[in-house]
Order: structure tokens, then sequence, then C-alpha cells
């Protein structure tokens, strides 16, 4: 935002930010807190997005000349906005001095910032990234989703195990969003199908809603960098109709009024903690079908303010589903276009399918959506109808490709074998033109498994989109001290093409570059020490090496695999074994879903064999441990700058991308990892030999699981191995307690689904390995540079111009 920064002077950001300071925050400068301070920079700053940027905003949304995206999604993960928008205004030094300049520190008042944690974990911050980047390559978007009152927990540590907290982001307000109850929209639920004929003697579907609900959007504008395009981040808020008051007089059942109020009210309370497992919750449902149909009515909206009739629907929109999570649109897309645009079926399919495109995120069977038809009945009657004729006609089409195969029709039904339950994927795509995964080897493996009979029936729908990551975000405003450097060397150009890195590798032999380089790390690491300190109280020396593993807790993730080699590694401390060692901190974090009993037990137990590690004066100056609790976005962003290694560890064909593992090769951590998700091609962008490889294959998996895989076996023929799991059994982390974490050595024992036993060996030699490598200064940062250099292709820009040029058919900008 070039304007920004040659139009507006300091004083002048001075002026808008006292004039807030007392308009918004009813305060004087003498008794302002550094909050008063944040609230007062960030209205001033909302003001300028507003201004400048306003008048693209209506003409997104309202111009007809081009194809609009929506992204729906049930998660964003947004982050902390103030200074991501200094860095896409370039204006960071500008408010900084400013700010300073009024007595404030502004990386304190920076810090105020509540994150709306609006999602579990990689897929609400994907959409996230993808938002930004829609901006930035000037792709017209709007992200519909829900604004949750409560966010993704906030996580603490008593005594070891995971407490989860309340996460009120509303507490101080939200600058950021502006609430637009002049477009509210009604959504209903229950209630049953009145059928008539009209003048024409077509049969027409009335459904008559028990229950109705108002969604009010509020709309986040979410800026490009160094231009002014934007995005729209359009999220509804469930609101009561006015329908109550009158009920509440009609018949004196005050009391029930309000309850009833209450009960819709719910409906975007609270975002729900659980990712990678399915649980078929009645509000869950409420909540897709709630924003998916808000979002929808918004896009008719549109269309009928442009002037276009419903049949426009498919030209005029690319509507992208982020998982299953909003696939109920299939059904809901065909309801209102036949029952209530009175659109022929057939016509209604074709803009339908053109009109979406489903990408999905997981291999895992535990996490596909299925949904009771019993529910279906109870909350979405209309719907239910809608689905059954979808497979009627489907199945219809499929049987004479497929006549003797009954097991094929049958896996292809949106129905389950014994009736009950509603496949929300099947759903996703019969109902879309596309279908994506998010890195090369899942999108093959979908091909292969969960998806084969979708793949065999239309090949032409399938895609591959590899993620990618905000360098905004992710490396402009997370380690500004790099940033500098790199813009010193190759200027500024990679922040918008991130391929530009590139030209970095020439400077990875240079002495003083890497002198340069590695002093930066160095200070990243001191300042995630201090707040390693404030948060935990563990000290830690900035100078061993920070092996970072942030994600949320999963047993296919394999923090317990971590957890295994380094207290190998604490053993072999333990017995003098220290030859060849590089002194380590060993830093995990993430949330676990509250009723994930053994991802909480994986909590507990890195903070117990950090308990003991981190006393332990033998060893303790050689290595530590630290559970950094309550991961987040704001958190991430001063773990990603800091680490050396990344540890991207999942059991091989599990992890679908991976988000994480770009992020901290960005920021010049080299990986160890498996070939699983992105690492596959991380590691081919960044040479092999700059990558850390472990682990059995995904073909292997299967083979020997196939083959009746025995975990003991290799317990009992690894001696180190075998020490680990008696000192487990035996309590020697856990103050003498023999059961406390008998639940995952029994997992490990007796079924082992991720293989960590199979694996533990490789990744405890491979760990040795990477120790010399880093024992060698030079050429660990050598492998840093190149790293960063080569992480072109993991832009979230690249990723949206891929989703543009495949499936949503739209010419960027930009
Ligand atoms: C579904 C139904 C009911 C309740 C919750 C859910 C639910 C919520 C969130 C299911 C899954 C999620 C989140 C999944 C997720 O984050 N997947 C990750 O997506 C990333 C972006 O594509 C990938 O990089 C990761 O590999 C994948 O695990």
């Amino acid at each position: 935002m070039d304007q920004v920064r040659k139009t507006v002077t300091v004083e002048e950001v001075k002026e808008g930010i006292l004039k807030h300071l007392l308009t918004t925050q009813g305060q004087i400068p003498e008794i302002a807190s550094t909050n008063d301070y944040y609230q007062a920079v960030a209205h001033a700053v909302h003001d300028i997005i507003l201004l400048k940027l306003g008048e693209n905003l209506k003409w997104m949304v309202h111009n007809k000349g081009h194809r609009l995206m929506c992204y729906l999604s049930a998660e964003y993960l947004i982050g902390p906005q103030l200074g991501n928008s200094l860095i896409c205004f370039d204006a960071m030094d500008l408010v900084r001095q400013a700010v300073t300049e009024l007595g404030v520190d502004f990386d304190k008042m920076l810090d105020c910032e509540d994150e709306p944690g609006l999602g579990n974990g990689g897929l609400g911050r994907l959409a996230a990234c993808y938002i930004d980047s829609c901006a930035t390559t000037g792709v017209p978007a709007i992200g519909y989703g829900i604004r949750y009152e409560f966010g993704i927990f906030s996580q603490e540590i008593h005594e070891g195990w995971q407490v989860e907290k309340a996460d009120k982001w509303l507490r101080q307000g939200f600058p950021w969003e502006t609430a637009r109850p002049s477009l509210a929209l009604e959504v209903g639920f229950g209630g049953h199908t009145q059928f008539s004929t009209d003048a024409e003697g077509r049969t027409v579907a009335v459904w008559q809603p028990q229950e109705r609900v108002k969604g009010i959007p509020c709309d986040i504008v979410v800026p490009a960098y160094g231009s002014n395009s934007v995005s729209l981040l359009r999220l509804f808020k469930a609101e009561a109709t006015e329908a109550f008051h009158f009920d509440a007089f009609n018949f004196g059942n005050y009391y029930g009024a309000v309850n009833d109020k209450v009960l819709s009210e719910n409906i975007s309370k609270v975002l729900y903690p659980n990712d990678e497992q399915f649980e078929g919750k009645q509000l869950r449902l409420k909540q897709q079908y709630f924003f998916v149909s808000c979002a929808l009515q918004d896009m008719l909206r549109i269309l009928t303010l442009q002037g276009l009739g419903v049949e426009h629907f498919a030209k005029k929109f690319a509507v992208q589903l982020n998982d299953t999570h909003p696939s109920i649109a299939v059904a809901e897309l065909m309801r209102l276009l036949v029952d209530q645009h009175r659109i022929p079926w057939e016509e209604a399919w074709e803009i339908t399918r053109n009109t979406l495109g489903y990408t999905n995120h997981t291999l895992l069977p535990e996490a596909l959506e299925c949904w009771p038809i019993s529910l279906f009945a109870q909350l979405l009657p209309r719907h239910l109808e809608i689905i059954y004729e979808i497979n009627q006609r489907f199945l219809d089409s499929v049987r004479p490709l497929y006549s003797s195969d009954t097991g094929k029709i049958q896996r292809l039904s949106l129905v389950d074998d014994q009736g009950k339950k509603i496949r929300m994927a099947n759903l996703a795509c019969v109902g879309s033109h596309a279908i994506n995964g998010v890195a090369e080897l899942h999108s093959a493996l979908l091909q292969q498994t969960v998806l084969r009979d979708f793949y065999e029936l239309y090949p032409e729908k399938f895609f591959n989109v590899t993620n990618g990551v905000t360098p905004r975000r992710f490396l402009a405003l997370a380690n500004q001290e790099l940033t500098a450097l790199i813009n010193e060397k190759i200027g500024q150009g990679w922040i918008k093409d991130l391929y530009k890195l590139k030209e970095l590798e020439s400077f990875a032999k240079d002495a003083d570059f890497q002198r340069r380089w590695a002093a930066i790390k160095l200070n990243n690491k001191k300042r995630l020490a201090a707040l390693i300190a404030e948060r935990t109280g563990i000290s830690v020396d900035p100078n061993s090496m920070f092996d970072v593993q942030v994600k949320r807790i999963h047993e296919y993730k394999r923090q317990h695999l971590n957890v295994l080699q380094l207290i190998a590694q604490y053993n072999r401390l333990k017995r003098g074994e220290t030859a060849g060692f590089a002194p380590r901190t060993v830093i995990i974090a993430g949330k676990a879903a509250p009723g994930y009993y053994l991802a909480k037990l994986i909590i507990k137990l890195i903070n117990s064999v950090a308990e003991v590690i981190n006393n332990d004066t033998d060893t303790n100056s050689l290595l530590k441990v630290v559970f950094f609790p309550n991961y987040s976005v704001k958190n991430g962003n001063v773990i990603f700058p800091a680490a050396d290694l990344s540890e991207q560890i999942s059991t091989a064909g599990k992890e679908a991308s991976g988000t994480g593992n770009m992020k901290l090769s960005l920021n010049g951590a080299l990986t160890i990892g498996t070939l699983d998700g992105a690492n596959v091609e991380i590691r081919q962008e960044v040479g092999n030999e700059n990558f850390f490889l472990f682990g059995l294959i995904t073909e292997e998996v299967e083979r020997i699981k196939r083959e009746g895989y025995r975990p003991r076996s290799y317990v009992e023929s690894n001696p180190l191995l075998q020490e680990i799991i008696d000192q487990l059994s035996s309590g020697v982390f856990s103050r003498g307690d023999c059961e406390l974490f008998r639940p995952l050595v029994d997992a490990l024992l007796n079924r082992d689904e991720y293989m960590v036993l199979a694996d533990f060996d490789a990744y405890d030699k491979c760990h040795q390995q990477i120790d010399q490598v880093y024992l060698n200064k030079k050429s660990w940062t050598q492998m840093s540079i190149f790293n960063v250099a080569r992480m072109g292709k993991f832009s979230s820009d690249r990723a949206i111009r891929e989703y543009c040029r495949d499936i949503w058919k739209i010419t960027p900008q930009l």
C-alpha cells in the first residue's frame, strides 16, 4: 500500500491514534494503558483499511465483470491482525515511530492483541492463508464462515496435564470487524415439507421449518500486500428472529420465548475442538447448515444486486468446499434453485456441479463425516429428501456401468450399507466438478483408497493442489530481522513472488552472509528462550539446537516417537556417551482434543519426562525439554523463526499435507521427516542432501500391516527400546507411579497403529546424524539458507494460482 506510506505522515498517524484513544477507548494519554493504545492503533489502522480499500471492496462484490470465488469453511484461524496489516501497508516503521513517540512500547502494544482462534489447526489456518493470497494475487474472493463467540480453547498446563479454558477472544472487543445487521439472512431448521402444484401443474416442494434463526454477517476486510486489492471474510453470527417476541406476548410464555432465543443463539457460540475425529453432534450439523445457507443466500443476493438471474449462478461463483464440513451446500443449493427459484432439477443440478469444488484434507477413516439419517430427518427434512433424490438419480446413472458389481454401487452410494448414515464425502464428490487433495502424495492416495471408486468413475474431476502458506505473515511479519537481511540482498520482490528467494542461493556459501544469517537465528532463539522462561519457568540455552515439533497432538503425528527418542538420548548422556552429541532443546507444543484421552496422556508424558530431564544436573546443560503451552498463530510466530530443526514425523500416508513443515522451513529450520504429506515435495525442492529423511514409506507401512505387524518384536530386538519401555512402565518418569503411562505403553506394545516402534530405530539413528551436521556450524547454516532459498513453491499465492487455473477458472488480476 504505497499510497498509505506516501500520503500518511507520522504526525497524522499519531493524530489518528489519539483520536481513537478518546473516541473509542474514552481515555486520555496520561492514564491510558498499553492495551488502550493497542485498541486505538487497531481502530486507526482499521479506519485506513475501510477508507482506502472500501471502494475496492464494493467494486469486488458488485462488479459484474468477474467470477467471484467463495470459500466455504467452518474454520478460519486468522491470527492477530495489526502486525499483518502493517506489513501489507509497508507501514510497520511508520507506526512504530508514531507509537514510540507517544511514549508507548510498540512490541508490548502489538502483543496486546487477542487472536480470534476460530479454527482447530491446519485446515483453519489454510483457509486464512488462502483468503490472504486471494487479496494479494487479485482474485476476487469472499470467505464465508462462522463467527464463533468462543474459538479454540486456550490451553493451560496443570501438573503436566492439559486444562482447557474458554477462549474469550471478544473480551476487549474486536476492532477489525463490521457487523452488518441490515444484511442479515434467515435460516430454517426442522419442520416438514409441503407439496403443492403450481399454475403450470408442476409439483412444488415448500419446506416449512419449525425454527428460524437469523445470521448476521460480521465482515473482516483482508488487505493485500502492496496493492489496494482486498478479500472479504464474512462470518455469520446467529441471532434469534423477531418472531420470538411475538410468540412470547401472544402465548404469555415469556420465559419460554427468551429461552428459545438463547438456544438459537447457541449455534455460533463455540467451535468444536476436535479435528481428525468425526463426532455426530446435532449442534455441529446445525452450525454447518447455518453458515452454508447464509453464504448461498448471500451469493443469490449479490447475483440479484448485479441484475443477473439465477441461471447465471455458476458463471458468477466458484464455490470451494473446505473439506466436507460445508458439503450440505450441495443439497442447499439444489433446494434454493429448485424449490425457491423453480429451476428444473436437471438444470439446477448442472449449476450446482459447475459451481462447487471439494477439497479433501484427510485419509483417516475415523475423520470422514457420516451423519445419522435420523438427525438429518429431524433437522433438515427437506435436504434429506433432496439427498435421496440425488442419490437415486446418481445410482441409476452408474448402475449400467457396473451392473454386476453391487459392492461398487454400495460403496458409491451417498447412504451407508445399513441405510443409517449420509456419507458427506460421497455427497461432495457427486455434487462438485472438481475434487482435490492437498499434496501430491495425498492426492495419489485419495485416488487409490478413500475416493477410489469416484476416481474410477470420474478421473477427469481429480486434481492436486499442494498447500501453501502466506509469506507475509510467516516470514515478513514473523521474522523481521531475516526479512531485512533478505531484502538487503535481493530486494522485496519475494514477498509477492516467493520463487525469487532462489536468488539467495548465490549467498549460501558467503561467509559473511552465513555469519549474519546465524546471528539472526540466535537472536530469534533468545527471544523464544525469554518467552519460554516467562510461560514455563524453564531456562533454555539459545546456543543449543532448538528441535521443534508444533502441531495438534495426535497419535498419527507421533509426538510420542519424539519422546521415546528423547529418552534414548537422555539414557545415553546418563551413561556418559556424550561424544558427538549436540546440546539440544526439544520444544513441543500443541493442543489435544478435550475428549482424546491418549493425546492428553501424551502431553502429560512430555511434561513428566521434561521434569526428570530438566532437573537432572548430570545432563541438563546438554538436554532440555519444553512443552510450550497454548500453541496458537501468535505463539507460532515466535517459535518458527527460532527453530533449527523441524519435526515432521507422521506415519507415512497419514498426514494429508502439513503446513507447519512449510512455515518452519521458510524460517530456516531443517526438516527431519518421513515421506509423508508435503514433506515429499519439500525434500524434492530443497534437495535430498538438505533434508533428514527416515522411516517406512507408505507401501511398507501397508505391507507390514498386511503381513501381520508385531510391535513387541521391535522391543525384543532393540535393548535401547526395551530400556525405555521398562522405564515408562516402572515409574521412572512418573514418580514411581507404574500405572500412569500404562495405556500408552499398552497401545504401543499391543497395536501400535501408527508404527512408532517400527520407525524408532531409524529415527534415533537419523537424530544422531543430525548432531554431526549441527556441530559443523558452517554447513548447517548453508543448509538452512538453501532451505529458505528453495521454498518458493510453498507460497499460498502459488496454490491460489493453481486453484484459479485448474478449478475456479478465474484469472488472477495481479
Ligand atoms: C468434523 C466434524 C465434526 C467436528 C469436527 C470436525 C473437524 C474439524 C476440523 C474435522 C477436521 C478438522 C481439521 C482438520 C485439519 O486441520 N486437517 C489438516 O488440514 C491441513 C490443511 O490441508 C493439512 O495440512 C493437514 O495435513 C491436515 O491434517
